[in-house]
């Protein structure tokens, strides 16, 4: 292993609790370890209980030690934890030692990016990382995880793997005089981008909304006119007694939003004032507040009543027309009954509504598909590949473009391998590990 500088961070979070781990990497690890435990003698990967002193001597705090040697660590290189307690006021005394022993201060994800330096994993595992610790939900973690383990990595790198192969047969042809290449072989050629990397990379696309907003999270704001049942919707949706309702026209005032999750996907449900004119200031207030809600919404639900034609209609932008107090009818009136219907009282409609808004959002589009695209740089990647994929394809049956198809293909492949890391990528793991916490 290359001599690297060593580095030290407090990995757990800031705050008091049972244990605080101080982490160390580097060439300089295992010697610092040892000056602070006052042993000569550190076995890999065995829980040492013991206390660690400052210059004069002193007991900073006591705890487990534990090394692990290059290059089977998180890292890659020699790693040492000293798992104390969770006092800040210690660990910080314990990390000032460190540093006087020679460590320097990790920056933001300097861990990971090192793990990825020593190709302990690739970059898309390492987003996973930070993935996994920031989910809201338990489906966007076990998707994080999933990355993490190297599924989605695997896919690009099969995809990449395929590319070369073309790219190989298409330089090859570049060295044959153009009448002895048989068309056939190029038309061959076409078909395997077709069907060997077109066709998987606009299935994986296809899953990257509802993937991103696993971990995006999605605003919904419900709107309409008073007394429709927007708080009593909101209260049904999220299963919560939340908001006030009474039949007493302009209830809400505030915005009001309650979290939850539909199919895995964080969230926020937005409670508005119902709009109409008023005099009243407060509820001018609350109406414009109303707006600018709806405004800032990824999706706004316009919330009618089935009873009250008055409020059918409304003329700025919505997404999902929905129909309320369907208990009311017998019959929905035929002005809007292509709309979804839901009794936001009795609960009629309300869970295939929540269904019917998990497809809204993407689930669907994630059938067959196990792991899905969750980043927008990782959908950017493949977009790029796709279109110099795409417009490869004429290139082939015209001889004298087979050099420019060669080209093409290869700046496919290198925007496949940004995802993972390869190549001249240094701009884009700054901007990665840049998003990082301190320790990680
Ligand atoms: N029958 C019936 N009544 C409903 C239903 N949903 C709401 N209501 C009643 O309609 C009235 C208004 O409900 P709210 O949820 O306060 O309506 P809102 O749209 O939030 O009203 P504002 O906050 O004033 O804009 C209350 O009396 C509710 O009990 C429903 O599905 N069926
Ligand atoms: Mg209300």
């Amino acid at each position: 292993m290359l001599e690297s500088t060593t580095i030290a961070a407090i990995a757990t979070p800031l705050g008091r609790g049972g244990i605080g781990m101080i982490r160390l990497s580097g060439s300089e690890a295992l010697t610092i370890a040892k000056k602070l435990s006052s042993r000569e003698v550190i076995k890999p990967r065995f829980a040492h209980l013991c206390a660690w002193k400052d210059a004069a001597g002193e007991v900073i705090d006591s705890g487990i030690l534990l090394y692990f040697p290059n290059p089977a660590s998180y890292t890659g290189e020699d790693v040492v934890e000293l798992q104390g307690h969770g006092s800040p006021v210690l660990l910080h005394a314990l990390l000032q030692r460190c540093f006087a022993l020679g460590a320097v201060a990790a920056e933001p994800g300097e861990f990971t990016r090192r793990a990825v330096e020593q190709g302990r994993m690739d970059l898309s595992q390492a987003e996973a990382v930070i993935a996994c610790i920031d989910a809201a939900t338990e489906r966007a973690a076990k998707q994080a995880l999933r990355h993490l383990s190297g599924e989605f990595g695997l896919k690009i790198e099969a995809l990449m793997g395929r590319l070369t192969g073309i790219v190989a047969h298409v330089e090859a042809c570049l060295d044959f005089p153009e009448e002895e290449i048989p068309d056939l072989f190029l038309h061959d050629l076409q078909e395997q981008l077709q069907q060997e990397l077109l066709q998987p990379m606009q299935k994986m696309l296809l899953s990257s909304t509802f993937g991103e907003r696993l971990f995006s999270g999605v605003t919904i704001a419900i709107v309409g006119a008073p007394n429709v049942g927007k708080s009593s919707l909101l209260n049904a949706l999220s299963g919560r007694d939340r908001a006030i309702v009474s039949d007493i026209a302009g209830t809400t005032r505030d915005v009001l939003e309650i979290d939850f999750e539909v199919q895995g996907i964080p969230i926020r449900l937005v409670d508005t004032a119902g709009m109409r004119e008023t005099t009243d200031s407060i509820e001018k207030e609350g109406v414009r507040r109303a707006k600018q809600a709806a405004d800032l919404a990824d999706v706004v639900i316009f919330l009618v009543d089935a009873s009250d034609k008055r409020t059918w209609h409304y003329d700025a932008h919505y997404d999902i027309r929905l129909i309320n107090k369907s208990d009311l009818f017998q019959k929905i009136p035929d002005d809007i009954k292509n709309d979804r219907c839901v009794s936001a009282t009795t609960g009629q409609g309300i869970a295939d509504f929540m269904v019917y808004l998990g497809e809204y959002l993407g689930a669907s589009d994630t059938s067959g598909e196990d792991v899905f695209i969750t980043s927008a740089r990782h959908r950017q990647a493949i977009q790029t590949s796709e279109q110099l994929i795409l417009k490869t394809l004429p290139m082939l049956l015209s001889e004298e473009q087979l050099d420019l198809a060669a080209l093409s293909l290869r700046q496919a492949w290198t925007s496949l391998g940004a995802i993972l890391g390869i190549g001249d990528v240094e701009h884009i793991l700054d901007r990665v590990f840049s998003e990082f916490c301190i320790g990680k």
